[in-house]
């Protein structure tokens, strides 16, 4: 072995002094300082509390207050949101939530009831009765055309890994198409299914993608470790990007039972998990052992590394007093984050800034450390901190305010957005809306709300607020007229409205009850009790159906054709068949000759008319059997039959077509309540339309 490796010893003197004769001989040849090599260490859910150098009592983490000691330690850091995904995504790209629609954690494969990977983002917004606003949809992965940091360095000559929780999308958006080289272990997880290798559970029986099982027992946080260890001695002659994003210390809480018994008989604070604690401690190892390889293959003077976490600590694992609440949440323990920065030679050991930075200054500080520029073609909405790394007071003059945007409804949380300017935070619920305004260097804890006291600051911050949400493209979550708040006073208003009846299947039966909500305060809705099913029983029923709670109807909305063009077994029109040989309930003809008879008899009411035009079907097989290409060609005897009869057209069948994906059931003619909700909205503008 000796002697393996003195020849390459040998050579290596030789060449070294070679370059330096060579160098000295013609300066110009000088080698330009190499990039740095950069390593961002991202825990889950790490709380801001959650280190000894940050004040807990609790747990032990030297090799991060070691880090803390080398290099700066932030106060004010945050994360771009109070959940994992839309941080990670800020990360990533320098673009704040709000700008990358990726607003909410993303649902992994196996938390979408069987849905898999759609083959685009949702657009349509989405709310139940129950909720008074309509949220944005959030996307199920970050758009491939987003430049990732290991996209962006790869020109310089970097290498990346990604290592631990990536939760960003499906195969298709993984770290790899996202421009990483390496990927231990990220996938669509937003956790891992099992600490212990070889990390599977019950529902996850294949373990986590990209992390191959390798000694059963082994603690995930060491595999990563070992992991990072292995990428930073394989890679340690060239620029390189390790991306650590630890699947640590998100639930499930599972620890290794020796650190937790230490644990056990520690002085309990607020903080008093142990097994948490061993979760912690786990991740400072996992630090130790990055810092100490990183000084082994003599890197370390030209590596930053930062460490951060993507959201405030869990409460109940965690306490992140005197921060107030948690993770998920808008206030400080939901978003502040620890938050340290070493780099040798250029931050000052041992140094403390309380600027206010959050996840999307990473992107910008990065690339300026490795002296490429941003990219042109699009807006990065981060700050570089590399100045005030250096040394620079504050460099908060460069920027105005920090920003979030959450537009969804999470258990009791609400829509909101918040600004911080300064020392003030402005949190903007949208229900209401309703402000809350705090003074964070006053009142860390924000436990007293100045909003009513400074109306004017309300103003203005709420101003710098919209204004730089509509500047970043922020999905703003609307009033949701289907709200059944809306729908209680309609009873008592229904003398004098004009009256609405609605014919229909069971896609209007979906829609009905929603339009009744969301015409509530203008008309009188209503619709026989039972399905109206297809022409042949609308001939039949027609009369009954008009005279309904005494006739006199100043609208009828209609739709018919689902049924007409299922097939029935051929001696029993009623029966239903799943064979496509068998006659329709209505052919075509029979169709047309029987709409036309309907038609007659809602025209002699002198009602307006509205016809909805008959809603897809889906491929795959629908039971009982309906043709993929007939609700077209029935719409089309539809069209002809109403032409120049003064009978407006609703046009359900494009509108659905254009959403199918999202609002339509797999394998099914039938709606998801949002896909109820968006065609009673376009019914509602139908109606409203005729009643003006
Ligand atoms: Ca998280």
């Amino acid at each position: 072995m000796k002697n393996m490796l003195k020849f390459p010893y040998a050579l290596a003197l030789v060449l070294l002094f070679g370059l330096h004769a060579s160098a000295q001989a013609n300066p110009s040849l000088t080698k330009p300082a190499a990039p740095p090599n950069v390593v961002l260490i991202l825990v889950d859910d790490m709380g801001w509390m959650d280190l000894s150098c940050q004040g807990s009592e609790y747990f032990l983490t030297p090799n991060i207050d070691r880090l803390a000691k080398e290099g700066m330690r932030f106060t004010d850091a945050y994360a771009a949101c109070a959940v994992c995904s839309p941080t990670r995504a800020a990360v990533m790209t320098g673009k704040y939530p709000a700008r990358t629609h990726v607003t909410d954690w993303i649902r992994a494969r196996f938390q979408r009831g069987g849905k898999g990977t759609p083959k685009k983002n949702p657009k349509v917004f989405v709310g139940n009765q129950n909720n008074k606003l309509l949220c944005p949809p959030n996307p199920y992965w970050l758009d491939l055309e987003e430049v990732t940091l290991a996209e962006a360095l790869k020109p310089k000559g970097y290498v990346s890994c990604h290592i631990g929780k990536w939760h960003l999308g499906d195969d298709p958006q993984y770290p790899g198409p996202q421009g990483f080289d390496e990927n231990h272990g990220g996938c669509d997880y937003g956790q891992p299914p099992s600490y212990f290798d070889p990390y599977t559970n019950k529902r996850l029986p294949q373990g986590i993608p990209f992390l191959l099982p390798q000694k059963k027992g082994e603690y995930l946080t060491d595999r990563e470790a070992k992991e990072a260890e292995s990428f930073i001695r394989r890679n340690s002659d060239r620029p390189f990007f390790l991306y650590l994003a630890h699947y640590a210390v998100h639930t499930p809480i599972q620890a290794k039972k020796d650190v937790t018994e230490k644990y056990k008989k520690r002085k309990k604070t607020l903080q008093k998990r142990p097994d948490y604690a061993a979760m912690v401690e786990s991740v400072d190892d996992a630090v130790g052992r990055v810092m100490k390889t990183l000084k082994e293959t003599g890197v370390e003077d030209n590596t930053m590394i930062i460490f951060t976490s993507d959201n405030g600590g869990l409460l109940g694992p965690t306490h992140n007093a005197p921060l107030r609440s948690g993770k998920g949440n808008p206030y400080e323990g939901g978003i502040r984050v620890p938050l340290i920065v070493k780099w040798p030679k250029v931050v000052q050991p041992n140094s403390i800034s309380n600027l206010p930075v959050t996840s999307v200054d990473y992107f910008p500080t990065i690339l300026e450390a490795a002296k490429i520029s941003l990219p042109k073609d699009r807006q990065i909405d981060g700050m570089s901190l590399v100045s005030h790394l250096k040394g620079a007071v504050s460099s908060s003059a460069q920027r105005d305010a920090i920003f979030w945007h959450f537009p969804h409804y999470r258990g009791r949380i609400t829509p909101y957005s918040i600004i911080r300017q300064g020392d003030w935070k402005l949190l903007k619920w949208y229900e209401g809306p309703r402000y809350e305004l705090y003074n964070l260097k006053d009142d860390l804890s924000e436990k007293t709300d100045l909003a009513n006291e400074k109306k004017d600051l309300v103003k203005r911050l709420d101003q710098v607020l919209v204004k730089h949400l509509h500047s970043v493209g922020a999905a703003i979550p609307r009033e949701n007229l289907t709200f059944k708040g809306r729908l209680q006073n309609q009873k008592a208003k229904t003398e004098g409205q004009p009256r609405v009846l609605i014919l229909g299947d069971s896609i209007s039966m979906g829609y009905t009850p929603l339009v009744k909500a969301i015409l509530s305060d203008e008309a009188y809705v209503t619709r026989p009790r039972g399905n109206c099913q297809g022409t042949n029983h609308g001939v039949e029923q027609i009369e009954k159906w008009l005279a309904l709670e005494g006739g006199k109807w100043d609208v009828i909305h209609f739709n018919f054709g689902l049924h007409d063009l299922k097939r029935v077994q051929p001696n029993n029109k009623k029966k239903n068949s799943n064979d496509p040989k068998h006659p329709r309930q209505a052919e075509p003809e029979i169709y047309r000759k029987q709409l036309q008879a309907i038609v007659k008899k809602l025209k002699a009411t002198g009602a307006k008319l509205i016809f909805a035009t008959t809603t897809p079907v889906p491929d795959g097989g629908v039971r009982p059997h309906r043709d993929i290409t007939d609700p077209q060609r029935y719409n089309q005897i539809a069209h002809d039959v109403v032409k120049g009869q003064e009978v407006a057209i609703t046009d359900l069948y494009s509108l659905s077509q254009k959403y199918a994906e999202e609002i339509q059931r797999p394998v099914d003619v039938h709606f998801t309540p949002t896909g109820s909700r968006l065609l009673a909205e376009e019914v509602a503008r139908g109606i409203q339309k005729a009643l003006k």
